[in-house]
């Protein structure tokens, strides 16, 4: 990096006035005991912060760029909808549209409800099947982070995990007490817990494929047993594919394993860069939802047209041709290259990686969990991230979180991150 006191100059500017500085905790690069860099601007697989510095991109806004910044289809559509209003808090074709993509392309949800973020689709979601199983209590993973909902957060991964502060204060010991906890990929802990509640719980959440805590993939079978166990006990199956659906595939985690949720979350790729979230599932589930239903969700703001404008562009986009194909060789050809790298150095790394993400873990063990994502060498990642970023490659500044590739992303980009990436190995 040339010099960072633009950034520098914004960031104790911006300290005055907003908590941390930033909208995000994880933004503030706390964890990695750096000071944040401000973007000016995104350019395909590039942003360039106020200081003019270029950098490889690989948080593409923590996912939902799959196709990189100011994609010119999306910018196109965006400048032609904006000319028409911003919202009007009234119903549009836009949103029918967007939601009969979804409905199309996965085919466990028949109707899908948007809202505006990823946590606001997880918490109506719980809502929702609390009302409609008539039970109280949820089961989630540890490590699994689903938004900030008093509910979900509790052994949260991705930023409470990179802050070190599992819950948080300020969730009433009651509202704790309805959730319970389990590791992720533990069958038994799954059945002691059905054994004991299995009557008053109401749904069991997860992220299909974790990303959280960096990226970890669910085991032979995993998935099968939760949809087996919640359709037995008469609980709700919950996926959160905010962060995985139309990533791993357009279908998202369930068309890759084949397991049907009763309720899916969705975020990030359905709005292609601006605010939406949305959560669907079956007709007879989603029929309890106002106004039709007395499970009561709203927001001034769900579907407004720019945002269906962007997701929608966005989505026309993934469906086509062959997308996710060359998505997966881009990442395989990253992981491949980051791989041999680490071996020459004989550095002791693990990656796990799906189609479009990866995380890279400095461990001997195989991830398999919260537990182990928590063993890696943080002070080895702090070094490899402070000295990427200098180099000109974006990574987010955690190791419990998810590099993300997109369509943008060209065999030079990748080409020029494994250069950057073999001088700081073999400099660790
Ligand atoms: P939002 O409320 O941040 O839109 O979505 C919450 C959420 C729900 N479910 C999953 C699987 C998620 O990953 C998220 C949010 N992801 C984090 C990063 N992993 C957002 C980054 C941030 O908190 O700033």
């Amino acid at each position: 990096m040339e010099k960072a006191n633009k950034s520098e100059e914004l960031f104790s500017r911006a300290r005055e006035v907003i908590p941390g500085g930033v909208n995000s905790p994880v933004r503030a690069f706390k964890t990695v005991e750096s000071n944040p860099v401000f973007i000016d601007r995104g350019e395909g697989p590039y942003i360039y912060d106020v200081d003019g510095n270029r950098y490889i991109d690989y948080v593409l806004s923590w996912g939902p760029l799959i196709l990189g910044h100011a994609h010119p289809e999306v910018v196109q559509n965006l400048h032609k909808a904006v000319f028409k209003g911003t919202s009007y808090g009234a119903p549009t074709r836009l949103e029918t549209e967007l939601a009969e993509i979804i409905v199309d392309a996965l085919p466990a949800v028949e109707k899908v409800r948007m809202v505006n973020s990823g946590t606001e689709a997880t918490m109506s979601a719980l809502r929702l099947a609390r009302g409609y199983t008539g039970r109280c209590k949820i089961l989630k993973m540890s490590g699994c982070y689903h938004g900030h909902n008093d509910s979900l957060l509790i052994e949260a991964g991705s930023g409470p995990a990179t802050l070190g502060n599992p819950g948080s204060p300020g969730i009433p010991e009651s509202f704790a007490r309805e959730t319970i906890v389990v590791p992720y990929n533990d069958f038994e802990s799954v059945e002691k817990a059905f054994a004991v509640y299995g009557s008053d719980i109401a749904a069991v959440i997860l992220e299909p494929v974790a990303a959280n805590m960096g990226v970890i993939l669910p085991e032979e079978g995993y998935l099968n047993f939760l949809r087996d166990i919640t359709r037995k006990e008469g609980s709700l199956l919950i996926f959160d594919e905010v962060i995985t659906g139309f990533r791993v595939a357009y279908g998202g985690a369930e068309e890759l394993y084949g397991v049907d949720p009763d309720l899916t979350c969705l975020g990030k790729i359905i709005g292609g860069g601006l605010p939406v979230g949305a959560y669907g599932g079956r007709r007879e589930i989603m029929d309890y939802i106002a106004p039709d239903g007395p499970v009561y969700q709203a927001g001034t703001l769900s579907g407004n047209p720019l945002a269906m404008t962007a997701g929608i562009t966005t989505l026309k986009i993934l469906g086509k041709g062959n997308f996710y194909q060359q998505l997966r060789e881009k990442t395989d050809y990253l992981v491949r290259g980051m791989q041999e790298i680490c071996r020459d150095k004989g550095i002791p790394v693990r990656f796990n990686s799906l189609t479009g993400l990866f995380s890279q873990f400095f461990s001997e063990r195989e991830v398999r969990d919260y537990q182990s994502a928590s063993q890696t060498d943080r002070k080895l990642f702090i070094k490899f991230f402070k000295m990427m970023l200098e180099k000109g490659i974006y990574l987010a500044p955690s190791p419990f979180e998810a590099t993300f590739i997109s369509q943008a992303h060209q065999q030079k980009d990748l080409d020029q991150t494994l250069e950057i990436y073999r001088e700081v190995i073999n400099s660790l």
